[in-house]
């Protein structure tokens, strides 16, 4: 067949504006593509809702890509395994309920199976607002992330969705536009509570605990929750990012 430039051009163009149209009205928007957003799309889309994920980065992952110190190894725990299982990861059995896996293929195993749900992940897009109808966070405000990267003064456009979710990570930018801009979470103070020290086995059990509603319409998940609550980190092991994005989707789907 013969190759033309423009032809290729218009069809990118053509099937990625097909896809973001589509996407312009969800059920639930996630912010972040890290092991806990990845794996609450999955959860939402097996369950047949429409979901995007909207990642600032190229490379959807997260933290997750680095393992522990660069080295490409991620620890779960036995409760957690189970959902790295169910998207084909192969675990190395460490002993006392430690299992290890290759960060390389958890991280391409998750972004596989988010998108095999249904899934879309946007990647290249950095979310900088919400948008509130009624005391109720009711859609996203996204802009590229090369324009946010060379500061351009470029006015973003929207999203809605009936759900959003804050899988920011350590940053929980969402909740954190939020208090700045609303200043009501549900917190104890009503404010972010700062993440606090390294305390794994606190870090992994709060984590789940954590991961909730924290304003009408916009729920906290992964380390983002940890920050918003004031919980201990945990350092490279992942089983509570996997059982809080796991969380995040059942407590929306008892909404939806
Ligand atoms: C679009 C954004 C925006 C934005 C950020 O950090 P992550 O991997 O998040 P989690 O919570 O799924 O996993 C945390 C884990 O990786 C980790 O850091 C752990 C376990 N730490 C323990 C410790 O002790 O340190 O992913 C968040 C993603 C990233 O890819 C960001 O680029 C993206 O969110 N992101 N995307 N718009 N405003 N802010």
């Amino acid at each position: 067949m013969p190759i033309d430039e423009i032809e290729i051009s218009r069809r990118i163009v053509g099937r990625f504006f097909d896809e973001f149209m589509d996407s312009l009205e969800l059920d639930v928007a996630i912010v972040g593509a890290g092991p806990s957003g990845l794996t609450a799309a999955r959860y939402l889309a097996d369950a047949g809702k429409k979901v995007a994920v909207f990642e600032r980065k190229l490379s959807p992952g997260g933290g997750m890509w680095g393992g522990g110190i660069g080295y490409p190894v991620v620890i779960v725990q036995k409760e957690s395994k189970e959902i790295l299982e169910e998207v084909g990861v192969r675990l190395r059995d460490e002993g006392s309920g430690y299992y290890s896996a290759n960060s390389i293929e958890a991280v391409s195993k998750l972004c596989a199976s988010a998108i095999d749900s249904g899934a879309r992940i946007f990647n290249g897009f950095s979310v900088e607002d919400v948008v509130v109808k009624d005391e109720k966070i009711s859609g996203l405000v996204i802009n590229l992330s090369t324009i946010e990267a060379a500061n351009l003064h470029v006015d973003p456009i929207c999203i809605r969705a009936k759900y959003s979710i804050d899988a920011t990570g350590h940053p929980a930018e969402i909740c954190r536009v939020v208090e700045e801009k609303i200043g009501r979470l549900n917190t104890p103070t009503g404010r972010i509570e700062k993440e606090r020290y390294m305390h794994a086995e606190m870090g992994e059990k709060m984590v789940v605990e954590n991961t909730k509603e924290v304003y009408p319409g916009l729920f906290v998940t992964g380390m983002a929750a940890n920050a918003v609550f004031g919980a201990p980190r945990m350092g490279p092991i992942f089983g509570g990012m996997l059982l809080s994005g796991k969380k995040a989707a059942e407590e929306i789907l008892k909404r939806l």
